[in-house]
């Protein structure tokens, strides 16, 4: 056991930073040097049901049993709409695949995954893998959560260790406490503005400082979920008075463990945010971190106003925005929607008579689930204006390709929903108030596992849309083909393979999905890739940025795809091209990238003997008749997957 109920506080050596304590506490392989790839043990695993079918028809395909973890959860939360069988289909396999392995499974319309995680199962000082990349959300209960790709998770729930660079700890301190209107989010909109969504990578963020202390749970998990968006591996708070209340408020108390950074705790570098400082901003489109003063905005029309998804929908982020537009109704412009975290959130609403305001202003009410975060429905009209509480507001992905999405904090949104511009929320003058006194804990919609030995007699029911997952080929020693696409910098999952409610459907059928891939971007590449035969993607840094979703691997494989060439890799697809054979390489030189067109042909000759030897690779390009050096970067274990065709092909063969 890696926790200590109680009062007890996890020790380290003296000098540790959190994030140190609870990686030295499960360690399993390598060395705490930064940058140097450590092996961690996994307490607990959460999986949702776009990435999840894959997660767990992995899981099968590496015959692991059952799982091994102290928790595992299956959430079903991003799919929900059943527009036909496709939809509950997967949700039907994903029902009886964790009763029979022994995981939780947490029915469509309990709510989002990330919250109810924190809500009810996240534990300080022990470890989550999820496969979305917003698992630290449950970081603002100081847990070390990271984010993966659904095979890490199902290595992790078979009891395997998960493999990543050790972080380097960049400590945020906080002082001051945030003024009346301006919150959490608009703390980690200033973030992003300062470090970028590339200035996280390899690094988890740590708050500490007196500022910790004014912060509520949700408040510190809406900066953790979206510190996922600079890149990073994680971020962490520590366990303190108000942790151990919100625990205890869930019915869980005994499982409170005090958990901070030594007085003396050595970080990379200390990053300082007065709260007192901090005000209202926005990140406009197309880019979490393209971030401004929402009163140097204030007066653009809008169309649409979204309140929600996983970084903004606790009780008191409800009940703000319901209390600012409870005060009069909707403006006729706006359209103005609100979904709830969880169930328990949703009910709060109820019980605190917050939702007949929400009703009553003239807000629509959604399920408790990702919706509009995740373009399942509410797309804004043809380049209609949106805000959101969100994370995320990539091109296209509302599933209006010309939207310009805004994200913003509850109060911000609510505000402009009843102005009909953008508003900033102090011109309100209207004070916060507590609502988390209403939530009461249920986990009606939780199933438990089957035991052991009823296990057995437990049938995995698998629709007609649920396809195996397409296994690589061993890695060839030369590869030639065509750039397929040359692409620019911060290509981000979702111009990769897309979601929306025309696409999320497929997440089961990898054949069916990969005719998708680059959808917005090149709608011919599917049928050149296959065309081809084999092939590259060329593109510029931040390559992958943003999804865990292990489609945006999966597709270019099936496609052919052996290598993708590019300036600088986003940490969590960079391991999904690894995991399933891609090749994920650098250009030595970044000036190379601006000689090779799209179409070239590519060839990397003796590439196997060189990654072998982990040295530099040479490639061609014969179409403009010149060499150059790629840089591959991988560790002994990575080069091994690598060569086997994946880490299915390599787990099957006994590899650790
Ligand atoms: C997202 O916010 O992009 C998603 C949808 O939650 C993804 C997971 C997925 O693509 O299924 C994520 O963040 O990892
Ligand atoms: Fe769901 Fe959106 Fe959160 Fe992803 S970011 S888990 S789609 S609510």
């Amino acid at each position: 056991m890696d926790r200590i109920y109680g009062d007890d506080i996890i020790l380290g050596t003296m000098g540790n930073t959190i994030t140190e304590k609870i990686i030295e506490r499960h360690l399993v392989s390598g060395e705490m040097k930064t940058g140097a790839e450590i092996g961690i043990r996994i307490d607990q695993t959460l999986t949702q049901d776009a990435t999840g079918t894959m997660a767990y028809l992995e899981f099968e395909a590496m015959g692991l049993g059952r799982v091994k973890t102290q928790v595992s959860v299956s959430y079903v939360d991003h799919n929900t709409m059943q527009e036909d069988f496709r939809n509950m289909d997967d949700h039907v396999y994903l029902q009886t695949a964790a009763k029979k392995y022994g995981v939780r499974f947490s029915r469509p319309g309990n709510g989002i995954c990330h919250q109810l995680h924190l809500e009810r199962f996240s534990i300080p000082g022990s470890t989550l893998l999820g496969s979305d990349s917003h698992t630290p959300t449950s970081g603002g209960m100081g847990m070390l959560a990271i984010g993966s790709g659904g095979l890490d998770v199902a290595v992790a729930m078979g009891g395997g260790p998960f493999y990543v660079a050790m972080p380097a700890v960049v400590g945020v301190k906080l002082t001051g406490r945030l003024k009346s209107m301006v919150s959490a989010k608009d703390v980690i909109l200033t973030l992003l503005g300062r470090e970028t969504v590339k200035g996280g990578v390899g690094s988890v963020y740590e708050y500490f400082g007196p500022g910790v202390a004014t912060l509520s749970i949700p408040e510190r998990a809406t900066i953790t979920n979206m510190g996922a968006e600079l890149g990073a591996t994680t971020s962490i708070f520590p366990a303190d008075e108000v942790a151990r209340e919100f625990l205890y408020r869930q019915g869980r108390g005994s499982v409170f463990t005090a958990l901070s950074a030594d007085p003396d705790a050595n970080y990379a570098r200390v990053i300082e945010i007065d709260l007192d400082a901090v005000v209202p901003m926005a990140a406009l489109p197309h880019s979490p971190d393209n971030v401004k003063p929402v009163s140097e905005i204030a007066g653009r029309k809008l169309d649409q106003v979204a309140i929600g998804s996983c970084t903004n929908s606790s009780v008191n982020d409800i009940g703000i925005a319901a209390d600012i537009v409870g005060t009069g109704t909707i403006a006729d412009n706006v359209s103005c929607a609100v979904s709830f975290g969880s169930r328990q959130v949703m009910r709060a609403a109820a019980a605190s008579g917050l939702l007949d305001k929400l009703i009553g202003s003239g807000c629509r009410v959604l399920e408790s689930a990702c919706g509009p975060c995740i373009g399942m429905g509410f797309a804004p009209k043809s380049g209609g204006v949106s805000l959101r509480t969100f994370n995320r507001n990539f091109k296209g992905r509302s599933g209006t390709e010309d939207a310009e999405v805004y994200l913003v904090s509850p109060e911000t949104a609510a505000a402009s929903a009843l102005r009909g511009v953008i508003t900033d929320p102090r011109d309100l003058r209207m004070e916060k108030k507590d609502y988390s006194g209403f939530m009461v804990p249920s986990d009606t919609l939780i199933v438990e596992p089957a035991s052991e030995a009823e296990a057995s007699s437990v049938e995995v029911v698998r629709g007609p849309n649920i396809k195996p997952c397409p296994v690589g080929k061993p890695l060839a020693d030369s590869l030639s083909g065509p750039a397929l696409l040359k692409l620019g910098d911060g290509i981000t999952t979702d111009h990769i393979m897309p979601a929306g409610a025309k696409i999320l459907p497929l997440r089961s059928n990898v054949p069916e999905i990969a005719k998708h891939a680059f959808e917005y971007v090149d709608k011919s590449f599917p049928e050149r890739a296959l065309a081809a035969g084999s092939g590259f993607i060329v593109a510029g840094a931040n390559y992958g940025q943003g999804s865990s979703r292990e489609h945006a691997a999966l597709a270019p494989m099936y496609l052919g795809i052996r290598a993708v060439i590019v300036k600088s890799f986003a940490r969590i697809h960079r391991a999904n091209l690894i995991n399933f054979g891609i090749l994920p390489l650098e250009f030595a030189d970044p000036t190379d990238y601006d000689r090779i067109s799209q179409g070239d042909e590519i060839v990397l000759a003796s590439v196997k003997t060189a990654l072998g030897e982990n040295t530099r690779i040479k490639a061609e390009d014969r179409t403009a008749g010149f060499s150059f050096v790629l840089s591959a970067r991988l560790d002994p274990r990575a080069v091994r997957i690598l060569i086997a065709g994946g880490l299915l092909p390599y787990t099957r063969e006994g590899g650790k």
